[in-house]
C-alpha cells in the first residue's frame, strides 16, 4: 500500500511519516479572535453551524494561521437531535439548552424524516471545504457517539454526573435502547453524508463515556460504536474511522479490538508509554497533550510535546491534545506548539 500524499491520511493508514501529523480538538472557537468576529456575525451558534459561507470560513481560520495537517469541520456533536426534531438552543455563558426527551411520547415525536433536510448546510460545509483547502490539509467529518449524545438529549444540558441519563438506561432499559438505536441510525446516515460529501476520516466523540460502568459501557458505548462502524465500512470500507471514547481507561482495550474503529484517539489520563506499549501495537494512536499545558506554555509544554513525540512517534501516530482548546488559550501558545512538532525532525534523538 502506498501511502497517502496528506500526512494525517498516511498516519491513520498506519504508515510513520517524516513527522507525526498534527491538529488539535476544538482548533476552531473562541480562542482565535476571528472566530470571535464571524460568530457575531452570525447571530446564534447554530446559525453559525448551519451557514455554509461562514462555517467554512472558521473552520478555515486555524489552517490558515497554523497549517495543522488536518481540518475538522466546523459543526457541534447537537445538530443530530435538532436534526430529529427536538429543540436545542445555546445559551450565552450557558452552553446548549434542550427540551428533555425522558418518556416514550417525548421519543416517539423524533423522526429521522427530516434529518437531511434539517442537515443539509452541514453537506454543503463539507463539500466547499474540499474545494477551499490546501492540497496537503485533510478534511476530517465528526459525530457525537449514542450515549455522549443522549446524555445531552436526556439531561436537556451539559450535565457533570450524568445522574438523569444513567437513571433511564437502568430502570427503563427497553425505552434507552431505542433511543440509542435511533441515534446509531441517525448518526451512520449524517457521517455517511459527510463522507459522501468529501469528508476524508470520520471521527466518533464519547466524551462521557468514562461515566459509564464497565457494563453500561459495553452495552452504551461498545456496541453503538460496533454496529455504526459496521454500517459506514459496508458503504465507505477505505474511508477511516477514528473513535474518541474519553475516559475510557482499562476499557480502551477493549474498545480498540472489537469496534471496528481504525485509530484510537487517547484523553489527557492515558499513559503514553502504555499507550505506545498496548495500543499502538493494534492501531494509530492519537492525542493527548494536556490542554491545560497550552494554558502553562514555555517549557512544561515543549517538553511534554517532546515526550509525546519520542515516545509515540516510533508508530503511526497523530498529535493532539487529550481534550479541546479552551476559550482562555493565547493564540501564540498555538503558534509554538505548532512550531515545536514541525521542527522535530531536527531534534529527534537517532
Ligand atoms: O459560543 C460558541 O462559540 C460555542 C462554543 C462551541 C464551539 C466552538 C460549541 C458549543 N461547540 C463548538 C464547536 C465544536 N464542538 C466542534 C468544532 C470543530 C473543532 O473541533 O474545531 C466540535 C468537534 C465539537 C464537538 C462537541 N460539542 C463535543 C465533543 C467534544 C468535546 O469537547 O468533548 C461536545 C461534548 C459538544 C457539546 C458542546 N457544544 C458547545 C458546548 C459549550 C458544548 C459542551 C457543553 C458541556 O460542557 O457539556
Amino acid at each position: 500500500m502506498t501511502a497517502s500524499p496528506k500526512r494525517f491520511l498516511a498516519a491513520i493508514a498506519g504508515h510513520v511519516t517524516d513527522r507525526p501529523p498534527f491538529w488539535l480538538m476544538r482548533q476552531a472557537g473562541r480562542y482565535l479572535p476571528e472566530y470571535r468576529a464571524t460568530r457575531a456575525q452570525a447571530g446564534g451558534f447554530l446559525d453559525l453551524c448551519f451557514n455554509p459561507d461562514l462555517a467554512t470560513e472558521v473552520t478555515l481560520q486555524p489552517i490558515r494561521r497554523y497549517g495543522m495537517d488536518a481540518a475538522i469541520l466546523f459543526s457541534d456533536i447537537l445538530v443530530v437531535p435538532h436534526g430529529l426534531g427536538q429543540p436545542v438552543a445555546f445559551k450565552a455563558g450557558e452552553g446548549p439548552v434542550l427540551q428533555p426527551v425522558r418518556d416514550a411520547d417525548a421519543l416517539a415525536a423524533l423522526t429521522l424524516d427530516r434529518l437531511h433536510d434539517r442537515l443539509s448546510p452541514v453537506y454543503e460545509t463539507v463539500e466547499r471545504l474540499t474545494h477551499a483547502l490546501p492540497a496537503e490539509t485533510a478534511l476530517i467529518g465528526f459525530a457525537g457517539s449514542p450515549w455522549t449524545v443522549a446524555t445531552y438529549m436526556v439531561e436537556g444540558r451539559g450535565s457533570k454526573d450524568h445522574g438523569t441519563v444513567k437513571a433511564m438506561a437502568y430502570a427503563e432499559p427497553a425505552l434507552f435502547d431505542r433511543l440509542i438505536a435511533l441515534l446509531v441510525e441517525a448518526t451512520t446516515a449524517y457521517l455517511s453524508r459527510q463522507i459522501r460529501a468529501g469528508a476524508e476520516c470520520v471521527q466518533l466523540f464519547d466524551s462521557w463515556a468514562g461515566a459509564l460502568a464497565d457494563d453500561q459501557f459495553r452495552r452504551l458505548v461498545i456496541a453503538p460504536t460496533q454496529e455504526i462502524v459496521r454500517r459506514l465500512k459496508a458503504e465507505h470500507p477505505d474511508t477511516p474511522i477514528i473513535g474518541f471514547p474519553r475516559g475510557g481507561g482499562v476499557m480502551l482495550v477493549e474498545y480498540a479490538r472489537t469496534t471496528g474503529i481504525d485509530a484510537i484517539a487517547l484523553d489527557t489520563a492515558v499513559p503514553p508509554a502504555w499507550a505506545a506499549e498496548v495500543l499502538q501495537p493494534l492501531m494509530p494512536v492519537q492525542g493527548n497533550l494536556d490542554p491545560a499545558l497550552l494554558l502553562a506554555g514555555g517549557a512544561a509544554m515543549t517538553d511534554r510535546i517532546d515526550h509525546l513525540l519520542s515516545v509515540l512517534g516510533r508508530r503511526p501516530y497523530v498529535f493532539n491534545l487529550g481534550h479541546g482548546v479552551t476559550p482562555d488559550v493565547p493564540p501564540d501558545t498555538v503558534a509554538a506548539l505548532s512550531e515545536r512538532i514541525r521542527t522535530w525532525p531536527d531534534r529527534r534523538p537517532g
